[in-house]
């Protein structure tokens, strides 16, 4: 078992927050001085999505501030692509600030919104990062060559949903843009996959925690594995764990708001070289469970499929 579930799962539920929500879960987690920081996803009772935000100081029992975080824009036009409901935020802590993206949905598709804070009382939004059809986008926490990094996930017909890499100089202007892993046949992750959380840096490559996509019968299953890119290059691939490292196993990432789903925004890396990894199960509620960074590259080199 590469990951302990925490024994208080889940840690954070509708119940637990002051308004009213029919979920609460795919969050991104950042560590903010001492302070554990959790975005976190909200369905309405309208069925669209809002963003709001926990606070916690031992990365397992979080309190929710007592209004949403983040909810659709009312002005410019962020108001035109978020008219739907925004949606699955990760943190990037770069250069001071702690940028966020999210998925945001309107009658024109879903695309990528870019804010940014440096206190989590404000935030400021930034651009549309992608055009329609981009989910899972991810910074890398340094930059490259005078570049920012991002891993994404456009949406395709041909080829299977598969991971991309993409640079900017300024966080608004994107491209170079390069497809580096793909779905592997009748495999766990074999419809789709794309990034998770955004990577962590270890001494042996950048980890990327990533979701797959099985279909079955019963609908699509999402587990969660590893791959690892390369330290100076991220676009280069070293190796894909060939196993999952988390399949949904609770009652209640079998069975919620969509059944059979474990969906990770977030992890955070301790001084300990343990990782605590969070993810919402089955769009319902917010889980935690703590792994080791080192075994977790050490599954993706001893056992790796390919990534292409
Ligand atoms: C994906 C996204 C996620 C969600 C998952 C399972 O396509 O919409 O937000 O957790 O499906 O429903």
């Amino acid at each position: 078992m590469l990951i302990t579930r925490h024994p208080n799962n889940p840690i954070l539920t509708k119940k637990d927050i002051p308004y009213t929500v029919a979920t609460v879960h795919n969050a991104g987690v950042v560590k903010l001085n001492d302070t554990y920081i959790m975005i976190f996803r909200s369905h309405l009772l309208n069925g669209r999505s809002i963003l709001g935000k926990a606070e916690s100081e031992d990365g397992f029992d979080f309190v929710a501030d007592k209004k949403p975080f983040m909810v659709p824009a009312t002005e410019g036009v962020f108001k035109e692509y978020e008219e739907y409901g925004i949606e699955d935020p990760r943190i990037t802590f770069l250069n001071g600030e702690y940028l966020i993206t999210y998925s945001a949905y309107s009658r024109n598709g879903v695309r990528i919104g870019l804010a940014k804070t440096t206190d989590f009382k404000s935030v400021q939004r930034i651009s549309l990062i992608t055009e329609a059809d981009y989910r899972n986008v991810v910074i890398f926490p340094e930059m490259f060559n005078g570049l920012y990094a991002r891993l994404d996930r456009p949406h395709s017909e041909i080829s299977p949903w598969s991971i991309w890499i993409s640079y900017s100089p300024d966080l608004i202007h994107w491209g170079e843009s390069k497809l580096i892993m793909k779905p592997c046949q009748y495999h766990w992750d074999e419809m789709k996959i794309g990034p998770g959380a955004p990577p962590i840096k270890t001494p042996r490559g950048w980890l990327n925690i990533y979701h797959g996509v099985f279909p079955t019968m019963a609908g699509s299953v999402y587990r969660l594995g590893v791959a690892l890119h390369d330290i100076q290059d991220p676009s280069k691939i070293i190796a894909v764990g060939d196993e999952w490292i988390l399949q949904p196993e609770e009652a209640f990432e079998i069975t919620g708001y969509v059944h059979n789903v474990v969906f990770c925004c977030g992890a955070v890396p301790e001084e300990d070289g343990s990782i605590k990894i969070y993810w919402g199960g089955a769009d319902s509620v917010m889980c935690v469970g703590i792994a080791n960074v080192e075994e977790l590259v050490d599954n993706c080199l001893d056992n790796s499929r390919p990534a292409l």
